[in-house]
């Protein structure tokens, strides 16, 4: 089980090299808008899930830089998804508004919704 696992990990990063999407590209102050934007979004995510992989490439596809924290690899990350969100499931995403209050969105679904309700070009 534990192999099939990691075959079909690597199997979903190779697909999601081979076919990564292009990024749309706005004008440079723009794109510092949506950076500063993006800056109080963290992505609590790993690498080879296929719903993070999804996520991500929305996230590629508008050319959002959004932090990632990978919950596999940081024990701190996976205290945090579990202390803030409550919930040690992937992807989940920290949305701080401006008062630092942080709300915490899990599914992907919801996730890429958000993004491309807030952000979308083109
Ligand atoms: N419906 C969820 C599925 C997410 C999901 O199943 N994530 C897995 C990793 S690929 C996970 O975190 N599993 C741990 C758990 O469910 O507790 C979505 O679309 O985000």
């Amino acid at each position: 089980m534990r192999i099939i696992r990691l075959v079909l990990g690597k199997l979903i990063l190779f697909l999601n090299w081979a076919f990564t999407p292009k990024s749309i590209a706005r004008d440079p102050l723009a794109q510092a808008t949506i950076d500063e934007q993006t800056g109080s979004l963290t992505l609590y995510q790993y690498e080879a899930c296929p719903f993070c992989v999804k996520v991500r490439r929305t996230m590629k596809r508008q050319a959002l830089n959004i932090e990632t924290r990978d919950v596999k690899r940081s024990e701190k990350a996976r205290e945090e998804l579990l202390a803030g969100g409550g919930n040690l499931k992937v992807p989940c995403l920290r949305i701080k508004d401006s008062e630092q209050k942080s709300r915490w969105m899990y599914e992907s679904g919801e996730i890429i919704d958000y993004l491309e309700g807030r952000f979308a070009a083109g």
